[in-house]
Parts: C-alpha cells; sequence; structure tokens
C-alpha cells in the first residue's frame, strides 16, 4: 500500500500514524536502550523495481522473524522524503536506523542528528559518498563495481566488431547507477571496436528504460547491444524494440542486472542475453546486524553480498527454483 502515496504531505501523515501505533502498541514496547524489544525505522528508496519489492519483502519478513519492531516508510525516490523519515525515526526515539539512500551524497546533516541522537545507523544495499565514516556502523551490500565489470567482461567476450552501445542508467546520483558505469567502462576501455554511443537515465524502472530506449532507437541509426542497469529498465527496452519491429536478443543484444523472476524469464525466452546477479534478499544479514549494534558489539565496517551471473542456458535452469 506504500507505493500508492503519492504526495510528500501523505508520506508525513504516515510517519505521524506509524508513530502512534508504535506508542499505542502497549506498555511493553521498549527502545533498544532500554533492553527488550528493538525498534528498527526502515527508510526504503521506493517501489521503483522488481529488486526494490523483493528487498522490501525481505526486510518486512525478516524483522519479524526476528521479533524487530519495524517501522517502514517509502520514500519514492526523493531524497527529500528518505530524510524526512530519518528525522521522524529520531524524534520516534527508535534503537536503530537502516535505510538505503537513493543517492550517494547530502547525507551528513541528517546523519550527524542521528548520531548526537545516540541512535546507531546500518546502510543497507547503497552507501553514501562522505568523509565522516563514523555516521554509520557498518554497509551492507553489493559490490556495484564488479556487476558493472562482470557485464563488461561478457560484453567483450561475446561480441566482435564494430559495436554500438546503449546504456540505460540507473537514478542519477546513485551509488548504483555510479558503480555500474564505472565498472563496465573499465572493461570496454581500449576495446576500439566497441562505442556506447548514448547513455541515459531511465531512474531503474520499466517505463524509464522504454521511453528513453524509444528515444535512442529514433535518434541513433545503429543499435548493438543494450547495457540496462537493471533487469526492469532491460524489460522497459525490450517492449520499445518489438514496436519498432527489431527482435530481442538478436537484432539487438540485451545486458542486464538483477536477476529477479521477470528478468530471468525474459533471459530464458532469448529476449535479454547475460545477467549480472545482483541480490535483494538482505533482510536476515541486516537483522542479525540491527541486534549487533543495539547492543554495542563490533560489526564489520563493510559486508559485501555473493553474488553471480546467468547466461540464457543457467537462467532455464535456476528459474523454477527462483524465490523473488
Ligand atoms: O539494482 C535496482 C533498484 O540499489 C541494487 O535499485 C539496488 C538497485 C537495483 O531499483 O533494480
Amino acid at each position: 500500500m506504500l507505493k500508492k502515496i503519492t504526495t510528500a504531505a501523505s508520506v508525513v501523515a504516515l510517519f505521524a500514524l506509524t508513530a502512534c501505533g508504535g506508542s499505542s502498541g502497549g506498555g511493553s514496547t521498549t527502545t533498544g536502550q532500554s533492553g527488550d524489544t528493538i525498534t528498527m525505522g526502515f527508510a526504503q528508496v521506493g517501489a521503483e523495481s522488481g529488486w526494490r519489492t523483493a528487498n522490501t519483502k525481505s526486510v518486512q519478513d525478516e524483522a519479524k522473524a526476528a521479533g524487530i519492531d519495524l517501522k517502514f516508510s517509502d520514500a519514492q525516490q526523493k531524497q527529500e522524503n528518505q530524510i524526512k523519515a530519518i528525522r521522524s525515526y529520531i524524534q520516534q526515539k527508535v534503537s536503530v536506523i537502516a535505510f538505503s539512500p537513493v543517492v550517494e551524497t547530502g547525507w551528513d546533516t541528517v546523519l550527524l542528528e542521528a548520531k548526537r541522537a545516540n541512535i546507531p545507523v546500518i546502510l543497507t544495499d547503497r552507501s553514501i559518498d562522505s568523509d565522516d565514516k563514523s555516521l554509520y556502523k557498518t554497509f551492507l551490500g553489493s559490490d556495484f563495481v564488479e556487476e558493472g565489470r562482470k557485464a563488461g567482461d561478457w560484453l567483450v567476450a561475446n561480441v566482435s566488431g564494430p559495436t554500438n552501445v546503449v546504456e540505460l542508467q540507473g537514478t542519477t546520483g546513485a551509488a548504483p547507477a555510479i558503480d555500474r558505469k564505472k565498472g563496465f567502462e573499465e572493461k570496454i576501455a581500449g576495446k576500439s571496436d566497441i562505442k556506447v554511443v548514448a547513455s541515459q537515465t531511465g531512474d531503474f524502472t520499466r517505463s524509464g528504460g522504454k521511453q528513453v530506449m524509444e528515444a535512442f532507437l529514433k535518434s541513433q541509426p545503429k543499435i548493438d547491444v543494450v547495457y540496462a542497469h537493471n533487469d526492469d529498465m532491460g524489460l522497459g527496452a525490450i517492449e520499445a524494440i518489438k514496436a519498432a519491429g527489431k527482435v530481442p536478443g538478436k537484432d539487438i543484444k540485451i545486458i542486464t542486472v538483477d536477476a529477479v523472476k521477470d528478468g530471468m524469464t525474459a533471459l530464458s525466452n532469448g529476449e535479454i542475453n547475460f545477467i549480472v546477479e545482483c541480490n535483494p534478499l538482505l533482510g536476515k544479514q541486516l537483522m542479525d546486524l540491527a541486534k549487533k549494534v543495539v547492543k554495542g558489539e563490533e560489526v564489520p565496517a563493510r559486508v559485501v553480498t555473493e553474488e553471480g551471473t546467468f547466461t540464457q542456458e543457467q537462467a532455464k535452469a535456476a528459474l523454477p527454483q527462483r524465490q523473488y
């Protein structure tokens, strides 16, 4: 239901509701500082992709399983909404704040407020760009540069002759958009046959990927490969390619990142050529880390998620067991 919220005002109203819900939860509900129940304030990016939906479910399910009282908010991909959510969690004196920063920069002020209120912060999925490492306890998530490198390696090994690539970037300023571009560029640098002829953001959404791809198909005389920073944008691009009378996966090869069910289905159908995996099931590790930081125990500064890659054949084999 959270994804239905359309205005910042209603987001704020919802925080207020959440706050009331928390305090009417009975006298036994306490914050981490005083003991029993851990309360986590989680500021989610939004509901922009299949990855995000799976990530939200993982966080909600695992909070429940761990007996952690979760206050959840959806920022609709807006930094100002995430900042409001974090401030509201500080006011509510939650035991721990976890969030996935929509963009990398601009967090120091609000995180300093959390630090002064003695509320530990865990970064999950995406990291921030700040010199002050004392603003958060740990960062749990993927190595996005490495994901970009895997996409670049596959491209270099699987094309020959002059190859024009169009890139569908994630949300501007977001860690996975910056890093997936960087890792990919690193691997194609020096390959004179491979050219990125156009690169634009599709905001990690299916509709964004479709729109940008429609524009690319009009402006670019020759497109051989699409590199989409997530499955959803790749799926949007597939729609645009079909509408232009071309065959996705054949006339235009497609590389994406995530490996959510819809992406894996398109991969096994031959419409996508290669997917770099990015694991959204971070809930369990997040709750384990939260319990530790609330107790004041040491945690590693960085926890990297293990992930692989999928070819069309591998997707066919893996699809029946795919949970998300
Ligand atoms: O790849 C994309 C989502 O931050 C890793 O965000 C995440 C990315 C994921 O919208 O689908």
